[in-house]
């Protein structure tokens, strides 16, 4: 088989990318290794910028966001149980966020491609990349046991942080960026309506948030250590604690019921430098990580194939390749944006182990300044929603 570009992984960076490509025009096929049901369980991400909501309309996938989506201008943070500040990013960025559930992104997304009969394989195993660092690459892959060779222009390395194709990147040509902080995030999923707003918690028992995906379902997170057995964390326990987290009259608001489903998430800040190597290019988690505490991972993965898409098409199609061999840096501009980001809100709004009293009180303060200080709001608002996408000066 030979096609234009081979994406492997299918999850919301290969399945965007896939549609983008085959919208303008660029053959594609996409390796994803596991089933489709399996992608389509993972509970994830729940908040966009309005950047990636524009990517998603203009990818022909906005349409049900736009009808189910929560259009809400910034979010809450809350803190020594009395004190509350907005990040009002209408206000102060002039753009508001949307709250979608990644799930919904990737159930559109498969559903776009279906219909546009664009090229999916899924629970493929061992996947390989060869003659990256030529004009010729090519891409293996094995399929209910026959082995398969697909020949391409370009590969897209969409697999994940645990994907295979940064690995194929030479050792010597890639440098690691790893920060793994002490403690993880505990998240249900409830059939139960939702606070109003998005509200963080800085709280003496650590940090918590109260998220939404849709009026009959909420999406709440603890801050838990890391070696927490979920088999410890019944319902009962979790919805005590998360309203010990909040002042009474947040907690008293919280509308408890059963979880539907409940996963601990490891907190690291990973970046991979380069984002491309010869004819292969990564784009979302499979090049960074970041703590989901600013929403930014589902929101990287969308501006990296944003940037992707647009720099293939132009080399592709007219022969103009100033966007590819451009997209490593300009990619990883917003990329360690919005790790910083991600890692300061981190700083601000946990507790460490190892802090002391000291830290607690700068914290504090912090949030009073945010609250208090125009410019410093302004700033905190613009990085939550998301700076604008780069281009060609
Ligand atoms: P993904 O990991 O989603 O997709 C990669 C795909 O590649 C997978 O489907 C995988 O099966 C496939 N794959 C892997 N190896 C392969 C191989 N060798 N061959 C073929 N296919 C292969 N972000 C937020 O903004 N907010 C959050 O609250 C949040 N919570 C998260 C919770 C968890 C537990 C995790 C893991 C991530 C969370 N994230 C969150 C980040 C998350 O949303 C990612 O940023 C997003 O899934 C990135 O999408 P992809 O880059 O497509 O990677
Ligand atoms: C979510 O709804 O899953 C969510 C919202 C905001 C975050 C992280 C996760 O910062």
């Amino acid at each position: 088989m030979k096609t234009g570009v081979v994406i492997v992984g299918g999850g919301p960076a290969g399945l965007l990318l896939g549609q983008r490509l085959h919208i303008e025009g660029v053959e594609n096929v996409l390796l994803e290794s596991q089933s489709r049901e399996h992608v389509l369980k993972r509970v994830r991400a729940g908040v966009l910028e309005w950047g990636s909501v524009e990517v998603l309309r203009d990818s022909d996938v906005g349409s049900r966001m736009d009808n189910e989506g929560h259009v809400h201008d910034g979010a809450d943070i809350v803190w020594r149980g009395e004190y509350r500040l907005t990040i009002d990013t209408k206000k102060y960025a002039d753009r508001p966020m949307m709250a979608y559930g990644q799930t919904n992104i990737t159930e559109d997304l498969y559903a776009a491609r279906d219909a546009m009969g664009g090229v999916v394989v899924d629970d493929v195993d061992d996947v390989t990349l060869h003659g990256i660092d030529t004009s010729e690459p090519w891409v293996g892959y094995t399929k209910n046991g026959d082995r398969h060779r697909i020949d391409c222009e370009f590969v897209a390395g969409c697999d994940g942080f645990h994907g295979v194709c940064r690995r194929t990147i030479p050792q010597s040509k890639r440098q690691e960026f790893v920060k793994e902080y002490p403690f993880g995030w505990l998240g249900i999923l409830s059939e139960t309506p939702p606070l109003p707003d998005l509200i963080y918690a800085n709280s003496e028992r650590g940090f918590a948030l109260c998220s939404m995906r849709n009026p009959m379902l909420s999406r709440y997170y603890i801050q838990c250590d890391l070696d927490t057995n979920l088999d410890e964390w019944p319902d009962d326990r979790f919805w005590e604690e998360l309203k010990l987290r909040y002042p009474k009259y947040i907690a008293d608001a919280i509308v408890t019921g059963p979880s539907i489903e409940k996963s601990i998430a490891p907190l690291r800040s990973f970046v991979s430098e380069p984002m491309s190597y010869g004819r292969l290019f990564l784009a979302g988690d499979a090049a960074h990580i970041v703590p989901p505490t600013g929403a930014k991972g589902l929101n990287l993965a969308i501006s990296d194939v944003f940037y992707l898409s647009r720099a293939l098409v132009a080399h592709l199609k007219q022969g103009d390749e100033r966007y590819l061999s451009s997209y490593s840096d300009m990619a990883l501009r917003r990329v360690w944006g919005a790790a910083r980001f991600s890692w300061w809100l981190t700083g601000l709004l946990h507790r460490f182990p190892q802090q002391v009293p000291f830290d607690l009180r700068a914290q504090e303060q912090e949030l009073s300044y945010l609250a208090s200080s125009e410019v410093a709001m302004k700033s905190l608002c613009e990085q939550y929603a998301g700076l604008p996408f780069e281009d060609l000066t």
